[in-house]
């Protein structure tokens, strides 16, 4: 179990390109179980190396969705790994998610990207897979792979709206 600590705006470590992952081997598998301990512990649902100051392109998601209504709902663990993730296509159609990120602590801003997309990644034991993502995995994994290329969700949204999401993170990071 290894708790890593999550770079936050306005760290240049954010704005880093990963490189490939060369091989994926016992390495690059302790960096994602200690992902999976980070996200877990931030309660996030994605977190991309970048954001642990490692500047390789990995990917951790885990949509955390609950199973059982009501009283029984519980949250079900569905950790998904993509390594080297690329997008092969996105869909016209567009959706709009109010996103948050981890290294913009208690922020978000609706974000307008594509609806759908096709991916190709590498899993754990390094064998290249490929899906159709929608909904939220489409959203989050978009996200990620933004990560990657040193881009943030606030990258996204209009100066006006940024400059105020940072103007109250710094408010709030005064207040404690
Ligand atoms: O926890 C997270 N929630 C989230 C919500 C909407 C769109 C994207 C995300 S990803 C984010 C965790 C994070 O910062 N990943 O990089
Ligand atoms: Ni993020």
């Amino acid at each position: 179990m290894a708790v890593l600590e999550i770079l936050e705006v306005p760290h240049p470590g954010l704005r880093a390109v990963a490189k490939p992952v060369a091989t994926v081997d016992d390495s690059v598998r302790t960096i994602v179980s200690d992902m999976f301990d980070t996200m877990y512990d931030a309660r996030g649902i994605g977190l991309a190396a970048t954001q642990v100051a490692i500047e390789q392109r990995i990917v951790v998601i885990d949509l955390q969705e609950t199973e059982g209504e009501g009283e029984d709902a519980k949250p079900v663990r569905k950790p998904l790994v993509f390594i080297n993730p690329e997008l092969l296509s996105v869909s016209d159609e567009l959706s709009v998610y109010a996103e948050g990120c981890l290294s913009i602590p208690e922020q978000y801003a609706d974000v307008e990207r594509p609806a759908r997309c096709r991916a190709a990644w590498l899993d754990e034991q390094g064998v290249r897979q490929e899906g159709d993502m929608d909904g939220l995995m489409a959203t989050a994994l978009q996200h990620e792979i933004d990560h990657l290329n040193g881009v943030l969700f606030i990258d996204h949204i209009s100066k006006l709206k940024r400059d105020m999401l940072m103007k109250k993170l710094t408010k709030m990071r005064k207040a404690g």
